[in-house]
């Protein structure tokens, strides 16, 4: 049998190259070893979950050479470290991102196959981590991937959450939440480091002291000390050996806390100690532009800066490098405001810990943070009660006053008499009860501050961080955000990928502007013949997807339309199940109507307490049943929604896509992403002026985007003149009827009252202007569904928008962010032989 010749084999050297070994054979013994010894299972009893993991300890084994070698490195060469603080991080499945980025999918493919398996299903079987809510998180992910591929020396930062963003179910057409109980199986890709855990205090008061040198001190006396244990996770970058960590912590009772009680007898109370401190990263908050307040959800922030903090001064006084150089070996990365009480945090183990004196912390906290805000939402912007904060972070509201006052100060000289720009600019917030604002602190606390798209950088310097701007207009910069290749393409789109490789080689997929060289194939007819076959057989993976799993029939020639991304009401899908209604009530009217068949799909989350967007959920659904069913629309609609979106199931919409929409109100999506996923894989965009689209438009010709609806600047005015949406209703016959339809009770079995939440919102507030942008959305989808007969033009547009995409690539961001705000260096790993370095 096979297990036979791993039995023969020689001992020495021979393990070693199967825990480092490429080939197919090696890899196939690899397997087949872990399935005995991690496993503990014989192939008659293994489960195929058995051999993924199997499998993914294989992987590991390769990826752990590479880590310690990546590792070893950074030490020995006292190298400047990007450490990115991130409350989400969405990695999506590590195994396949690993062989592509290890360079060993074929071979890793034909081992799985002599095993008597296939590898689609073994990927199957990985529970993603769901450690984050949308944009935000999978950006950091991104961003890790790049870090990585450059070979720039990074540490992510943040939270294990034992349950991440719930999984969606829908059930009668409505959200259901299902707790992610991700880490059920276990986990191959992590490892804990107990020995590297840290305290972190909680309450309790503080006193000052005079020390030996006669300087006056403070003390913190918590009332609750909380253990933070790391879990590390190995990033593979692009066929390099740099190997990255991503280091998450979890909350745990300390052993030493609660001894006394214990002594005592009060087992019990020892046990609750223990149950309460667990809570801490028991569960990721599930809101994507966060509500306000909670305690839970401030602890959590606290708990991992101030571990990954801690764990960065230990890492730098291991070096045995002045604590006045820390600056100059870290680079800190705050992901918007979530982490910002890391400048308080970092102040106070400057000061109180490694008792630095005040200025010279500051300097060394300046220079070390940076601050990428994510929204210009206000009712997203983070601000805590005074009361609460400083019954949870004594010492650190102690700190902040400080910081403010010196802020304050400085503030003063400049603005003589101004006290307006005083209340304005002050890290407190005098108004609606007294409130800490994060964003300011994390201005104020940093060196460069940066939006993620350039009109929202703009939008920053004008609108909520204008002041800041006033003061220190060389703090901020635009860094357009942009997403990796490996996954975004090379993983989710192999027929792509190798159209787009056997044409212009593999430079594309490190160096994405070398897309560019598809753009003369755009008038290649025999290149555009493959570039549709290649589109059409992705689109009929997701036809039969969508029929196993849903029982439903799409037509692949169909326009497939998709919106995918978290439900917010600034996003606007509603808008786009008014274009739907539309086109429903034309063919009522006129059942014999020409249209090109469309497939309508959707996906996305909504908050657990957003009701509008839960709501919107559920029309899509009603508008669905109705549709769908109905004999006179004979295939010319149809409508998807997709449940539980999230990385994996994303990977099977995006390759899909004909048509991307990106319809939020504009000046409201500080970017998004999930526009240049679809751009990427050939979709073209229907869009506003909005985020990064204005860049992805100037990219790819504005000739090859379907631009729509007001401008930002429209958008503002047009509030300021008290909008009227009702005027939009009274003079738009298709609108009031698609309205009509829905308040009718139409798509909601009679009942009329189920959807009058949403068109009463729509018909007398309207805060995101569905209803001014109605009819010029309507008049760009009648000429994309046009457009789109001529499949000719639509695949040369569809390549020239792959062509000219590769600005998006987060490796762009990635060097902008080295350049400009970390100043850092890509260090070459090199390998050292295994049996070398334990001898
Ligand atoms: N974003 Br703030 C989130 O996903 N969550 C948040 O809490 C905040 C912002 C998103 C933005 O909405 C999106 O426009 C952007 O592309 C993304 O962050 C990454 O920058």
């Amino acid at each position: 049998s096979g297990q036979s010749d791993s039995m023969d084999v020689q001992t020495g050297p021979q393990i070693e190259d199967d825990r480092t070994g490429f080939s197919i054979e090696t890899l196939r013994r690899a397997i087949a070893d872990n399935l005995y010894y991690i496993q503990g299972k014989f192939p008659e009893i293994a489960t195929q979950y058995d051999y993924y993991m199997a499998l993914a300890y294989t992987v590991r084994d390769r990826i752990l050479h590479r880590w310690i070698n990546t590792v070893k490195t950074y030490r020995e060469q006292d190298v400047k470290v990007v450490c990115y603080l991130s409350a989400e991080y969405l990695p999506g499945p590590h195994l396949g991102n690993n062989l592509v980025n290890l360079g060993i999918y074929p071979q890793v493919e034909q081992a799985v196959r002599a095993s008597g398996l296939d590898l689609n299903a073994l990927l199957a079987e990985e529970e993603e981590p769901g450690l984050g809510n949308g944009g935000l998180g999978r950006l950091a992910a991104c961003y890790m991937d790049s870090l990585a591929t450059l070979e720039i020396p990074a540490i992510g930062y943040g939270i294990r959450y034992e349950y991440g963003i719930f999984d969606q179910e829908i059930r009668d057409g409505w959200q259901v939440e299902i707790t992610d109980k991700w880490l059920r199986l276990g986990n191959p890709w992590e490892i804990p480091r107990p020995e590297n855990a840290v305290d972190v205090k909680f309450g309790g008061y503080t006193e000052s002291y005079t020390d030996d040198q006669g300087h006056y001190r403070v003390r913190w006396v918590p009332h609750q000390v909380v253990k933070g244990v790391p879990y590390d996770t190995p990033i593979s970058g692009y066929r390099v050996n740099t190997t990255n960590t991503l280091r998450l912590w979890k909350a745990e009772a300390p052993e030493s806390f609660d001894f006394q009680a214990f002594n005592l007898g009060d087992y019990y109370g020892a046990v609750d100690t223990k149950i309460t401190s667990e809570n801490l990263t028991k569960v990721l908050y599930p809101n994507d532009e966060p509500i306000q307040g909670k305690q839970l959800r401030l602890e959590q922030q606290y708990f991992f800066v101030s571990c990954s903090l801690q764990n960065l001064l230990k890492i730098h006084l291991l070096r045995e490098d002045p604590l006045e150089t820390f600056a100059d070996k870290f680079a800190i990365q705050l992901n918007d405001t979530h982490p910002a009480i890391g400048i308080a945090e970092l102040m106070r183990l400057l000061v109180d810990e490694y008792l630095i004196n005040w200025e010279i912390a500051w300097d060394i906290t300046q220079e070390a943070f940076a601050f990428t805000n994510h929204t210009l939402l206000p009712e997203a912007l983070e601000t805590w009660s005074l009361e609460l904060f400083g019954r949870l972070l004594p010492r650190h509201l102690e700190i902040i006053y400080e910081i403010n006052q010196r802020f304050l100060d400085q503030v003063r000289l400049k603005y003589l008499g101004n006290t307006d720009k005083l209340a304005q600019l002050s890290l407190l917030d005098e108004r609606r009860g007294k409130r800490i604002r994060m964003a300011h602190l994390a201005c104020v606390g940093s060196h460069a501050i940066n939006g993620v798209a350039a009109l929202h950088t703009e939008l920053l310097k004008t609108g909520v961080l204008r002041d800041f701007y006033e003061l220190w207009p060389e703090k901020f910069s635009n860094k357009t955000n942009g997403v990796t290749p490996r996954r975004w393409m090379v993983l989710i789109n192999p027929r792509l990928t190798q159209l787009i490789s056997r044409n212009i080689g593999e430079s594309w997929i490190k160096q994405l502007d070398d897309l560019r060289q598809l753009a003369p194939l755009a008038n290649d007819p025999s290149f555009c013949h493959e570039w549709r076959q290649v589109k059409r057989a992705v689109k009929q993976d997701l036809a039969d997807y969508i029929q196993t799993t849903q029982g439903l029939t799409i037509n692949p020639d169909s326009i497939y339309d998709v919106q995918a991304k978290r439900f917010h009401e600034y996003k606007r899908q509603h808008l786009n199940v008014l274009h739907i209604v539309t086109l429903y009530n034309r063919i009522k009217h006129n059942p014999e109507i020409e249209m090109t068949p469309r497939t309508f799909i959707f996906g996305g989350k909504a908050a657990p307490g957003y009701r509008m967007a839960k709501l919107i959920i559920k029309l899509i659904t009603a508008v669905g049943d109705a549709v769908n069913q109905d004999p006179d629309v004979c295939d010319r609609i149809k409508i998807v929604f997709m449940p539980d979106f999230n990385v994996t199931n994303s990977q099977r919409i995006y390759p899909a896509a004909d048509l991307s929409e990106q319809i939020s109100t504009a000046g409201k999506e500080a970017s998004g992403t999930g526009n240049m996923k679809f751009s990427m894989n050939g979709a073209l965009t229907i869009g506003t002026l909005d985020g990064a689209n204005i860049e992805i438009r100037e990219a790819v010709g504005a000739e090859n985007f379907y631009l729509f609806g007001l401008t930002a600047q429209e958008v503002a005015d047009l509030k300021a003149s008290s909008y009227n949406p009702r005027a939009y209703y009274d003079s738009n016959a298709a609108l009031r009827e698609a309205l009509d339809l829905i308040s009718s009770g139409y798509f909601s079995h009679g009942d009329g009252s189920l959807f009058q939440p949403l068109v009463e919102g729509l018909l007398h507030h309207d805060p995101y202007l569905v209803l001014a942008d109605y009819q010029s959305y309507i008049d760009c989808q009648d000429s994309v569904g046009q457009a789109f007969q001529d499949q000719e033009t639509w695949t040369r547009t569809a390549i020239l928008n792959v062509a000219r995409i590769g600005k998006f690539s987060s490796d762009r961001a990635i060097r902008e962010y080295c350049q400009d705000i970390w100043h850092v260096d890509p260090v070459h790993i090199k390998l050292e032989e295994y049996v070398q370095a334990k001898a």
